[in-house]
C-alpha cells in the first residue's frame, strides 16, 4: 500500500480520514472533504464498521465549528479586570516569552504552585496529555487528579471485575434482553443504539432504568423511573429475587467468583419492599424485572447490561456500579458474547502512556495531587492539609472548568483571583477563557495529527490533519514544545514532533501503515472476555467481596450508600435535581454553535406537572432554582420526562449564554463519591420558584 505521511496540499480536492476527538464512547472514523485547502464537509467513514457512515448531528457540523466567526485565531492578552473578557491581540513570541518567564519564576520558588487543568476536549493521546504531561513533569508542577467523569465507575470495575473491560459493543445486536441502566444512549452513544435497534427487530426486549424519561427511555419496551442515587438498592433487591427463585448459575458462581456467601447474606437483607421504598418505584416493578432477567438467564438466552455514567454521579456511585457488576456473574450471563455487561472498554488498549507522558521526568519528586472535581476549593483554600501551598498559576487546555466543574460560584471566585496567573489554550473565548491572562489559539482536530483509543468500541483510530491551521492557531503540543524551549528544557523528548509521538503510542504492536491507509486498526481480543472467568483481579475471580476495599477501610461488599442530599417533603430544598447532557451539546462544547444552540433553544428545567402545580408554575415560565450554594434562572418545561420529586436541569450551557450569566453547576456540590474521588453532580437538592 502506498501511503503518504504528508498533510494534503493546498490545491485540489481530497478526502482525508481522521477520528472524532470528542469525549464520547463512539469514537467515530471521520472523512473530511477538502477543496483547495478548505474543509467543506465532515462525514462518517462508511468503511469503519463502528461508524457505519453515520455521524451525530453535532459532529456533522464540525466545519461550522472550525470556521466559526468567533474562533480565537491569534494569541490574546488580558487588558481589563479579571473575568471582564477584555483582551488585546499579541504576537506568539511575546505571549510565549512572557508565559515562560512567569512560570519559570514561580517554579524556582515552588513548582507545585503551578497546576495544569485539562480533561477530554480532545481524547487524543498526543494532543491530550502527551507533550503537556512531559512539560509539567519536567517542571514538577502539581499533578491533576482527572476524576471529573469516569473514576467512580472505574474504581468500582477495578474492584469487582478487575478493570475497564466488558462486552464488545457490536454483540448487543445479538442480545435477547438488554437493560440500559443510567444512560441516554440515543443522545450520548448513538452507535450503540444502532445495535439495540437490530436486537429489537430480532425480538429482543429492552428496558431502561433512569429517573428521566429520556429519548431512549421512550423507545424502550419498559422504563423504570427510580429516584437518583438508588441503583444499588435496586440491584441488591434483584439479587434477593435471583436467590429466592434460584435463577442463579451455581457452577459459574463456584468457579469464577469470590465472596458468594457474604454477598448472599447481604442481598437477603434487601427485600423488594425495602428497595421499592428507597427507589421510589413499586414492588411489582422490581419483582418483574428480576423475573425477566433471571428467567432469561436460566433459559440460556443472551442477557446484557449497558451500564453507564448516570448512576455514578452521586455519593454511592462506586457501590452502585459494584452492585450492578455482580449480576452477570451471579447468572452466568458472561458465558456468551452477547451477554454480560459493558461500562467501558478503555482497559483493553495497551498504549505506551509512559513513553508519551514521561513521568520519569519527575525524578525523585512526588508533587501533590489536586482533584479537578474540587477546583473551586483548591483555588480558594490554600494551606489546608488537602491542598498545601497556594496555587499561583493555572494552565488550562482541553477543558472549560468554569462551566463544567461543580459549585461554580466557588470556581468563579477562584478563577477571579487577581493574583492567579491563568493561561487558557482554546478554540473559543469560553467562560473559562474569560478569566485568562493569556488565551492561546488552539488547532482543531482537522488541523493536527493524533491517535485515539476509545471506551465504547475496541479499535484504534488515526487522525490526520485535513487542512492547515486556521489563523495563527497552534496545536497543544506545539505550544508546550515552544514553552519547554524557552524554559531551557533540553531533554530530547521536547524536540519530538507529533508524528513521532503518534507512532510511539503503540510502537510495533500496531501496523502504522494499516492505520495510515485505513484510518483505524482493530485489536484482536476474545469475543466473550469472561466466559471462562479469568478476571484480571488479584484472585482471578469476580470479586463480590473485595479484600482491597476492606483493607482501605471500606465495605468489602456492595451496599446502598444514600445520597448526601436526599430531599424530603417539607425540606427547604425538597426536590432532587439531576443535570444530564443536552443532546446537541457535548458537555459545554458546541453550545456556541448557533445551528445546534437553536435546536436546544434555551437552558431548560424539566418538571413534573404535580411539582409545578404545587408552586403555581406553568410551562414556559421563567423559574429560579436555588439552594445554599447558589441560584440559577432558566425556562421551565412541564412534561413527562420528569418524575415527581425530581427536576432535570439539562447541561451544560455556557454561563454567558444563559439567562442570568450562570448555569446549572451553580447548584451542584464539590463533595466526592464513595470510590474514585469523583464529583456528585446528580446528588443535589434544590427548590424551584416562579420568577418574574
Ligand atoms: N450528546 C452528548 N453525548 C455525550 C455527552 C454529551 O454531553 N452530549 N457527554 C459525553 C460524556 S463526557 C460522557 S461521560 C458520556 C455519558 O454517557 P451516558 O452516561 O450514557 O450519558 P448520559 O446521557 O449522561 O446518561 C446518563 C443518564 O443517567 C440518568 N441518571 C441520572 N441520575 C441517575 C441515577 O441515579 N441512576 C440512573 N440509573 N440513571 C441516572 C440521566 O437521566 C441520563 O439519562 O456521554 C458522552 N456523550
Ligand atoms: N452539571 C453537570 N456538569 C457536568 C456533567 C454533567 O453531566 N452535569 N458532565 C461532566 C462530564 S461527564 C465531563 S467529562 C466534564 C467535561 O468537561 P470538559 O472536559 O471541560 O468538556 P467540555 O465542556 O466539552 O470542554 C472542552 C473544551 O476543550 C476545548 N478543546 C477541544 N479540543 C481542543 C484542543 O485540541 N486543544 C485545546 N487547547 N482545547 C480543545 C473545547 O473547545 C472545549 O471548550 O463535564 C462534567 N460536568
Ligand atoms: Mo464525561
Amino acid at each position: 500500500m502506498q501511503v503518504s505521511y504528508l498533510p494534503p496540499p493546498a490545491h485540489g480536492n481530497f478526502e482525508v480520514t481522521g477520528a472524532c476527538p470528542h469525549d464520547c464512547p463512539d469514537t467515530c472514523s471521520l472523512v473530511t472533504s477538502v477543496q483547495d485547502g478548505v474543509a467543506v464537509k465532515v462525514h462518517g467513514n462508511p468503511a469503519h464498521p463502528h461508524t457505519g457512515g453515520v455521524l451525530c448531528t453535532k459532529v456533522s457540523r464540525y466545519t461550522e465549528r472550525t470556521y466559526h466567526p468567533e474562533r480565537v485565531l491569534r494569541p490574546l492578552k488580558r487588558s481589563g479586570p479579571k473575568g471582564s473578557g477584555q483582551f488585546v491581540e499579541v504576537g506568539w513570541d511575546e505571549a510565549l516569552t512572557d508565559i515562560a518567564t512567569r512560570l519559570g519564576k514561580i517554579a524556582t520558588r515552588n513548582a507545585e504552585a503551578i497546576l495544569p487543568y485539562s480533561y477530554a476536549g480532545t481524547m487524543g493521546l498526543v494532543q491530550g496529555d502527551g507533550m503537556a504531561a512531559r512539560f509539567f513533569h519536567q517542571i514538577g508542577a502539581s499533578l491533576l487528579d482527572r476524576t471529573i467523569c469516569a473514576s467512580a465507575g472505574g474504581a468500582a470495575l477495578d474492584a469487582t471485575i478487575g478493570g475497564k473491560i466488558g462486552m464488545k459493543v457490536e454483540f448487543f445486536a445479538e442480545s435477547d434482553l438488554i437493560l440500559i441502566w443510567g444512560s441516554n444512549s440515543i443522545a450520548s452513544n448513538l452507535h450503540f443504539w444502532r445495535h439495540v435497534q437490530t436486537a429489537k427487530r430480532n425480538g429482543a426486549r429492552i428496558i431502561c432504568i433512569d429517573p428521566r424519561k429520556t429519548e431512549t427511555a421512550e423507545k424502550c419496551h419498559q422504563h423504570i423511573a427510580l429516584l437518583p442515587g438508588t441503583d444499588a438498592a435496586l440491584a441488591l433487591a434483584l439479587m434477593h429475587e435471583l436467590i429466592r427463585n434460584d435463577w442463579l448459575d451455581h457452577a459459574y458462581i463456584a468457579q469464577h467468583t469470590l465472596g458468594w456467601d457474604a454477598l448472599r447474606a447481604r442481598a437477603l437483607e434487601w427485600t423488594p419492599a425495602r428497595a421499592a421504598e428507597i427507589c421510589g418505584i413499586s414492588v411489582a416493578e422490581i419483582e418483574n424485572l428480576a423475573r425477566e432477567y433471571g428467567e432469561a438467564c436460566k433459559a440460556d438466552k443472551n442477557v446484557a447490561i449497558r451500564l453507564n455514567y448516570g448512576m455514578q454521579r452521586v455519593h454511592g456511585g462506586g457501590n452502585a456500579v459494584r452492585a450492578v457488576a455482580c449480576l452477570p456473574a451471579l447468572t452466568g450471563a458472561w458465558r456468551k458474547r452477547a451477554g454480560g455487561m459493558l461500562l467501558s472498554n478503555s482497559g483493553v488498549h495497551a498504549a505506551n502512556k509512559a513513553t508519551l507522558q514521561r513521568p520519569d521526568l519527575l525524578g525523585e519528586r512526588r508533587p501533590r495531587i489536586i482533584n479537578m472535581s474540587a477546583i473551586g476549593n483548591a483555588l480558594l483554600e490554600p494551606g489546608g492539609p488537602a491542598f498545601g501551598p497556594q496555587i499561583e498559576a493555572l494552565v488550562v487546555y482541553n477543558s472549560n472548568p468554569v462551566a463544567v466543574a461543580p459549585d461554580s460560584g466557588r470556581v468563579v471566585q477562584g478563577f477571579a483571583r487577581e493574583d492567579l496567573f491563568t493561561v487558557v489554550l482554546e478554540h473559543f473565548q469560553t467562560d473559562t477563557a474569560d478569566y485568562a491572562d493569556y488565551i492561546l489559539p488552539a488547532t482543531t482536530q482537522l488541523e493536527h495529527w493524533d491517535i485515539h483509543t476509545t471506551y465504547g468500541h475496541t479499535d484504534v483510530l488515526l487522525n490526520r490533519p485535513a487542512i492547515a491551521p486556521v489563523g495563527q492557531a497552534r496545536s497543544n503540543t506545539e505550544v508546550f514544545r515552544a514553552l519547554a524551549q524557552r524554559m531551557g528544557f533540553n531533554n530530547p523528548c521536547f524536540a519530538e514532533d507529533d508524528l513521532t509521538m503518534v507512532r510511539q503510542a503503540f510502537g510495533d504492536t500496531l501496523s502504522f501503515d494499516e492505520l495510515l491507509g485505513k484510518g483505524f486498526a482493530t485489536a484482536s481480543l476474545p469475543d466473550a472476555p469472561f466466559a471462562l472467568g479469568k478476571f484480571p483481579t488479584p484472585s482471578g475471580k469476580c470479586e463480590f467481596f473485595s479484600q482491597r476495599l476492606a483493607d482501605a477501610g471500606q465495605d468489602g461488599l456492595p451496599d446502598h450508600v444514600p445520597n448526601y442530599e436526599v430531599p424530603q417533603a417539607g425540606d427547604i430544598y425538597p426536590l432532587a435535581m439531576i443535570s444530564p447532557p443536552a443532546r446537541n451539546f457535548l458537555n459545554s462544547s458546541f453550545v456556541n454553535v448557533k445551528s445546534l444552540r437553536d435546536i436546544e433553544g434555551e437552558p431548560l428545567l424539566e418538571m413534573h406537572a404535580d411539582d409545578a402545580a404545587a408552586r403555581g408554575i406553568a410551562s414556559g415560565d421563567t423559574v429560579r432554582i436555588f439552594n445554599d450554594r447558589g441560584s440559577y434562572r432558566c425556562t421551565v418545561r412541564i412534561n413527562q420526562r420528569a418524575r415527581p420529586g425530581v427536576v432535570n436541569g439539562l447541561g451544560v450551557w455556557w454561563r454567558k449564554l444563559g439567562l442570568d450569566g450562570s448555569n446549572v453547576n451553580e447548584l451542584t456540590n464539590q463533595r466526592l463519591t464513595d470510590m474514585g474521588r469523583a464529583p456528585t453532580f446528580y446528588d443535589c437538592a434544590v427548590q424551584v420558584e416562579y420568577c418574574d
